[in-house]
């Protein structure tokens, strides 16, 4: 059974557009049609100061994959990309999130979908919005518009295959 995924991705270190250009064509491999949204560049949110402003992107794909083997190749792609994970929220070369997984409702230790910090994220909220305005719930709306863009200070790119 295939299962409709949007997923979450970022990056504030190094040539951040190849990384995320190498992760959305790897992506291809499970759905040569995914979708990718408009690239925003945006303010980090959390993490330590002074490191790099992010760009984001949302992909929608479907899969045959199970959500945890999704994000398996998820975290592989990270791996794939140098990450290294030693400061909570620090910057990265790549991140990939399951921000949704088909109506899937998931809450392991491992993986929670919805993507449980999305509501407050323009970052992902904004993208997803354009790919897909149906998976933004009403209330969480305000929060782009409203919010998002200010606290964030948000700006849009245009296409990744564009920048
Ligand atoms: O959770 C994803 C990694 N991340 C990001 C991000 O992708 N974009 C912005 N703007 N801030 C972030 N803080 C973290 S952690």
């Amino acid at each position: 059974m295939r299962t409709e995924a949007f997923l979450g991705l970022g990056s504030n270190m190094g040539d951040r557009v190849s990384y995320l250009k190498e992760a959305v064509a790897a992506l291809r491999q499970l759905d040569n049609c995914l979708e990718v949204s408009p690239v925003y560049e945006t303010a980090p949110f959390g993490g330590p100061r002074g490191q790099g402003r992010y760009l984001n992107c949302v992909v929608r794909l479907t899969t045959d994959l199970g959500a945890h083997e999704l994000l398996a190749f998820a975290n592989g792609l990270e791996d794939v990309a140098g990450r290294v994970r030693t400061v909570r929220n620090g910057p990265r070369t790549l991140d990939v999130d399951i921000l949704l997984f088909g109506n899937l409702v998931i809450d392991e230790p491992d993986l929670v979908v919805p993507h449980p910090r999305m509501a407050e994220r323009g970052f992902v909220l904004a993208p997803l919005e354009d790919l897909e305005p149906a998976a933004v719930p009403e209330g969480w709306r305000s929060r782009i518009s409203e919010t998002a863009p200010v606290s964030l200070d948000m700006r849009a790119l245009g296409r990744l295959e564009d920048i």
